[in-house]
């Protein structure tokens, strides 16, 4: 006996490291017709579902406090079901002091926000990156309680693109409620890669909320709440922590009475950057194919085929983003920062404005500076980064930070102090010729 508990406890520990500490199931049901939810963040219409709500257990603190919050502080429960277009997520949170857009698009999480990492079919799960059917969606609701989507999509370095979830076809909704909010989220089956739903259907999952409760902490939360336990919070860029949601219940197709109203999530402006939503007519039914192959090129590194199959979509403003994103991706620094310039010129939004303007300088820094981002792509690219931020100089010649980051990038590259100030001084009016010599 006692040599089987041994053998039990080494195989364990061994075990351990390498299957990963999430494989909690929620089982749950599905409907093989269409659900008449509306995707508002009012949760009344889950009632009639019926389903069990799954608390989040695990606290993670990012302050001194380490010390879990009281509940009425901050907690949060979520549940979850599928019908043959959508899996339907939705989030209730306790939290006594709701904080909401003060961060430009791509840092709700600074805010209260909620994240909802899927992995669709739980393959190769300790691979340090999304693979297709991976992602992050992050809702976040603007000073207006209109919720953005955010989150990182796969094989992109900086990978929150504005209005990319939506243009997948993902929905969300959210509401204040007395003692906290709920968020309601729909995620298309083709965006997890699910042909449909069928019994025991499943995929990974992870639902964290973010908490902040005063914008202080050099703007950081107090910390955050996770359904799976994720101690390293890697859940944004790997799935191995996660969770599994089972549809292991059908439930009779109810009614449906009348048409839905068109569910419009934001509609921004009247030009041509206009982009219309509308959860019974969504974008992704026109554009999740073609995502779907360009994600597929993203993982064979053929960016220039990505670019070739955006490019023509000229009149939807994710596409203009996005197309910005893979020129940079493929090297064309100055197509792509000329593009985001353009844009922060151009867009109404001002939170989208601001993560325009930003973008490529954040982009120069993460090639330099993030240990996650190392262990996505096991390298640092000090030259990509001096490139980057050269064009960009160009177009922002007073940005002082940008001028400190190059000078940071060129010594990274091996030039001397003097070297690079001289080199950064000289690059503004050179083409980038000039810093290929310098490569070694
Ligand atoms: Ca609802
Ligand atoms: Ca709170
Ligand atoms: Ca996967
Ligand atoms: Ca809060």
């Amino acid at each position: 006996m006692k040599k089987i508990l041994f053998f039990i406890g080494f195989s364990l520990y061994f075990l351990l490291p390498f299957s990963c500490y999430g494989n909690e199931l929620y089982s749950t049901v599905y409907c093989e017709g269409k659900n008449p939810i509306i995707i508002d963040g009012d949760l009344s219409d889950w009632d009639a579902l019926d389903i069990s709500s799954v608390p989040l257990p695990f606290f993670q603190s990012k302050t001194q406090v380490q010390t879990a919050p009281a509940s009425e502080d901050f907690s949060a429960v979520f549940k979850s079901f599928a019908d043959v277009d959508y899996v339907y997520i939705a989030v209730l949170v306790n939290d006594d002091k709701v904080i909401i857009g003060n961060h430009p698009f791509s840092e709700g999480w600074y805010d209260d926000s909620i994240e909802i990492c899927y992995d669709g079919d739980l393959k190769n799960v300790s691979k340090p990156f999304y693979d297709s059917n991976d992602g992050q969606i992050r809702i976040v609701p603007n000073p207006n309680g209109i919720p953005y989507v955010e989150g990182n999509i796969p094989y992109l370095y900086i990978a929150s693109i504005p209005y990319y979830w939506e243009a997948r076809g993902v929905r969300c909704g959210f509401k204040l409620q007395e003692k906290g909010y709920t968020v309601e989220v729909a995620i298309p089956l083709e965006v997890l890669e699910m042909a449909n739903i069928h019994q025991n259907s499943s995929f990974g999952l992870n639902v964290m909320v973010l908490e902040d409760d005063n914008e202080g902490n050099d703007g950081l939360g107090e910390g955050y709440l996770s359904w799976s336990y994720d101690p390293d919070d890697t859940s944004w860029w790997k799935t191995e922590c996660y969770n599994r949601i089972v549809f292991s219940r059908i439930i009779p197709q109810p009614v449906v009475n009348s048409e839905n109203p068109e569910q419009k999530v934001r509609a921004i402006g009247n030009n041509a950057w206009e982009i219309e939503l509308g959860l019974n007519a969504p974008d992704s039914k026109g554009y999740n194919a073609l995502l779907a192959s360009v994600l597929n090129d993203f993982s064979n590194n053929d960016w220039s085929a990505a670019e070739e199959k955006i490019k023509p979509i000229s009149d939807r403003l994710w596409a203009q983003l996005f197309l910005g994103v893979i020129q940079m991706q493929n090297n064309k620094f100055e197509e792509g920062i000329q593009r985001f310039h353009d844009f922060s010129i151009l867009s109404t939004e001002k939170i989208i404005k601001e993560w325009a303007s930003l973008y490529p300088y954040t982009v120069a820094k993460e090639l330099m500076m993030s240990n996650e981002l190392f262990e996505r792509f096991q390298k640092r690219e000090n030259w990509k980064s001096a490139r980057i931020l050269h064009e960009y100089l160009k177009l922002n010649p007073d940005d002082k930070e940008a001028c400190e980051l190059l000078t940071f990038a060129l010594q990274r590259t091996g030039g001397s102090e003097s070297d690079s100030i001289l080199s950064r001084k000289s690059f503004l009016n050179r083409p980038i010729t000039i810093l290929a010599i310098r490569r070694r």
